[in-house]
């Protein structure tokens, strides 16, 4: 089976490239650097460097003797969209440089993905609409044009759903109006411009399917923490991107960092702000499950993609726990809000798609915390207070 990962230098691209090539896929990831280019730009840092992806591949490549063909290139050109399947495809790094051939799957996780980011101003708001509306319009269309049999799997957010006051379906809902009834998607109401563009390119896509039959998987996917996988402990600079920042950071990754520099856990407003979390880990048997189960010819299957559900406060909390290992007293800081969100609200998401396929959760507690704090501990001398919160209104 052969693999297209695009966005495959990000924070879940590169873990998903190597657990595909483990377990005998062929992959091949794409990607433009955009992530690594706007913590540069932006002067967010990083908790450690990372080599280039080409590098990456050839240390994978080294300890494992599998190929993860490599090409650099911004995915809004149409023609290095299509070149991954009309065979024009140019390898910055591969074993063997000739076409893999038509991908079975493509990953899709070519998107900005900061919801702050997106919102630093209008121009950063252009280049949020513009990279993933594009990207995912020029895989629909390359798909439809050279591949209707391919199954895209697309990485899209439980954000996409707001905090409704009414339980949250898994993508779908049942609606009796008038004596009449029909399955719509679930209304989507974000409050970022990022979660806006996510419910654009799932309509997008839900287009595609319509109209050309094609074969969509959806991943509604909460916040995500973590930073080792299997495949990331074979040599260590193999890790993925982690950012503990403002505008990259999430929430779980960001507190373990605060917590180890003493730097009281910045909680936005109430702290009653509820989501759906899960471990990198987790998103990897996740997208693994998805790719398994393909959508069907004319099918857009959505999977809410979390494990549990914790408050902001209830994760501050954990995370005072867990600094108790390390002899830390971890404080809370109630900050104003820099972002336009309900503090206090009802939140019940089903997920129960993705735990019928089979995963096995690796849920979060205080002890799970305590082990990533003892990586980030190794690089603790890197990391700078100053970039932790700017207070960057929405
Ligand atoms: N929050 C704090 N303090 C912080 C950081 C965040 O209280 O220092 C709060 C936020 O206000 C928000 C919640 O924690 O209510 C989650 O924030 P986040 O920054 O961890 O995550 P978010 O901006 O929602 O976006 C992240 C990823 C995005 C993904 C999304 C899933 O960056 O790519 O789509 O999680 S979801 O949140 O379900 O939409």
């Amino acid at each position: 089976m052969h693999i297209l990962i695009l966005g495959g230098d990000g924070y879940l691209g590169w873990p998903t490239a190597m657990y595909f090539s483990n377990r005998g896929y062929q992959v091949t990831v794409v990607d433009n650097y955009f992530r690594r280019n706007s913590c540069t730009e932006l002067d967010v840092g990083m908790l450690y460097p990372l080599p280039s992806l080409v590098e990456r591949a050839k240390i994978w490549n080294e300890h494992t003797g599998h190929e993860i063909k490599v090409v650099i290139g911004d995915l809004t050109d149409p023609e290095v969209l299509r070149s991954l399947f009309n065979g024009a495809a140019h390898y910055s790094w591969a074993v063997d440089s000739s076409f893999t051939g038509i991908p079975d799957t493509v990953i899709h996780y070519a998107e900005q993905p900061s919801a702050p980011y997106s919102l630093l101003n209008y121009k950063y708001a252009n280049i949020t609409l513009s990279n993933n509306l594009l990207v995912t319009n020029n895989l629909m269309f390359a798909v439809r044009d050279f591949a209707r049999n391919t199954h895209i799997v697309k990485l899209g957010t439980m954000g996409e759903y707001g905090t409704p006051n009414i339980d949250i379906e898994e993508g779908w809902l049942d609606i009796e109006h008038k004596g009449r009834s029909d399955r719509f998607l679930f209304p989507r109401q974000a409050s970022s411009l990022y979660h806006t563009s996510k419910i654009m390119d799932t309509d997008l896509l839900w287009f595609g399917v319509r109209l050309w039959n094609l074969r969509v998987t959806d991943l509604m996917q909460g916040p995500v923490y973590g930073m080792e996988t299997e495949e990331s402990k074979i040599d260590e600079r193999l890790k993925t991107i982690f950012n503990y920042d403002e505008i990259f950071g999430t929430i779980v990754n960001r507190f373990m960092v605060q917590a180890l520099v003493d730097y009281p856990l910045t909680v936005y407003g109430k702290g009653g702000q509820t989501r759906g979390y899960l471990n990198i880990n987790d998103t990897l048997q996740c997208v693994h499950l998805a790719e398994q189960n393909a959508a069907d010819p004319g099918e857009l299957r959505i999977y809410n993609q979390i494990m549990e559900t914790f408050s902001v406060n209830e994760l501050a909390a954990m995370t005072q726990e867990a600094g108790k290992a390390f002899g830390i007293d971890v404080k809370i800081n109630h900050l104003e809000n820099p972002r336009i969100e309900a503090e206090e609200h009802y939140y019940n998401p089903t997920y129960q798609s993705l735990l019928n396929l089979g995963v096995k959760p690796h849920l979060l507690s205080a002890e799970v915390m305590e082990q990533m704090m003892q990586i980030i501990l190794k690089y603790k001398n890197n990391i700078r207070t100053d970039i932790i919160f700017k207070g960057l209104k929405w």
